[in-house]
């Protein structure tokens, strides 16, 4: 049986649902896993509500401030799963305490915040992942794998959207995620942010770029703190949104290959439409997470009157993770990236390697998403600030 390891999550909302679910999981459908996770503690401000949350979602203990849970010697992995203010006081306090850290993305809220959870971990020697779990569906496995062959020859396009539409209702209210001081941007860092992480698994780094962004709504009505949760305030007081509802750029990768990324949250009809196609010399490769199993390809050496694109079911064991879960055909979901995601962070830890998406991984997608934001407002190419 193997070593367990104590861990402090702090959030209990829709990311820290999707994380309990895959500590949950993980041993069982991974017994060779190296580390398995004990739900110990939950972290959340309310102690009513996240009482709730450790008993629905199966957590030991509850702590009400992640400053005790840091300080306690019981616990070996802190997950962040909170929104991107307290992503970097929470990294770099788990990491000087010598604790592994596991952090929602994007990893910041800036570049600065960024560089400094890098930094703090690698100080530390201990293990810092981010969780761009769509690095560890099958099929974008199978993407990375056929790039990497030399399948589709060299690339010259990335072409990328992600789109959603759960805020076009203007009586949505003032959520964090719509204000700048608690999320740092919109769609760009929260959708675009993973389809950056993808272009840079799939095809290497982006030099410049150049974008636009922009608030489709202005002004939402305010929502009222109340115990566990937030409700309308009185009347219609209205606040103002501070993020991007939609953002669109173009890149220039040092591969020589161009890229387009569109992110949004006012396509109606698009619920989590991350979708990429990549063009080579030799085919094409496209994916639609909302049919994640299955990835279309394109290759030029095939036989012409049968060339064309056709559509590959990512299900068999061959296939990255596919062995834990169920016969061919048998299809996988959104959830399961989550414990692909942290059966590798398991193992990570128990052999002293971080897994990607590291730190640095985290720092180069920030930088990307900084650019960004400078491109729109100097309304020129931006190279992002690796260094
Ligand atoms: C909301 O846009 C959200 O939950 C993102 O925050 C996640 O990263 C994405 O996987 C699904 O949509």
């Amino acid at each position: 049986m193997a070593e367990t390891i104590n861990v402090g999550l702090v959030g209990y909302k829709f990311m820290g649902k999707a994380h309990s679910n895959a500590y949950r999981q993980v041993a069982h459908f991974f017994p060779d896993v190296a580390l398995r996770p004990v739900l110990h503690t939950l972290c959340g401000r309310d102690r009513n509500a996240v009482q709730q949350a450790a008993n629905e979602l199966g957590w030991q203990e509850v702590e009400t401030d992640w400053r005790a849970l840091i300080a306690r010697d019981d616990i070996g992995l802190i997950d962040i799963s909170t929104p991107g203010d307290s992503h970097a006081p929470i990294a770099i306090a788990a990491a000087e305490a010598g604790k592994h850290v596991f952090c929602e993305k994007p990893l910041a809220n800036t570049l600065d915040e960024a560089r400094q959870m890098r930094d703090a971990v690698q100080r530390a020697g201990v293990v810092g992942m981010v969780n761009f779990n769509y690095r560890r569906v099958p099929a974008v496995q199978l993407a990375k794998r056929l790039i990497d062959d030399g399948r589709i020859g060299q690339i010259y396009h990335w072409r990328a959207v992600y789109l959603q539409d759960w805020i076009m209702d203007p009586n949505f209210p003032l959520v964090w995620r719509l204000q700048k001081d608690a999320a740092g941007s919109g769609t760009l860092g929260d959708l675009g942010a993973h389809i950056i992480d993808l272009a840079r698994l799939l095809l290497g780094e982006i030099e410049s770029v150049t974008g636009l962004t922009n608030t489709f709504i202005k002004q939402r009505p305010v929502l009222a703190e109340t115990t566990g949760g937030l409700a309308a305030a009185g009347g219609t007081q209205m606040g103002e949104v501070t993020v991007d509802d939609a953002a669109l750029f173009l890149a220039r990768f040092s591969n020589g290959a161009v890229g387009s990324f569109e992110a949004t949250r006012f396509a109606k009809g698009r619920a989590n439409y991350n979708s990429f196609e990549i063009n080579g010399s030799k085919g094409s490769i496209v994916f639609n997470l909302e049919r994640m199993n299955e990835l279309q390809v394109l290759f030029d050496d095939d036989a012409a009157d049968v060339r064309g694109f056709r559509t590959v079911l990512v299900t068999d064991a061959s296939h990255p993770y596919m062995q834990a879960w169920w016969p061919a055909g048998h299809i996988i979901g959104w959830e399961h990236t989550f414990t692909h995601t942290v059966r590798d962070l398991l193992n990570g830890i128990a052999s002293g390697t971080t897994p990607d998406a590291t730190f640095d991984d985290g720092l180069r997608c920030q930088a990307v998403l900084d650019a960004v934001v400078r491109s729109d407002s100097s309304r020129s190419w931006v190279a992002p600030a690796y260094e």
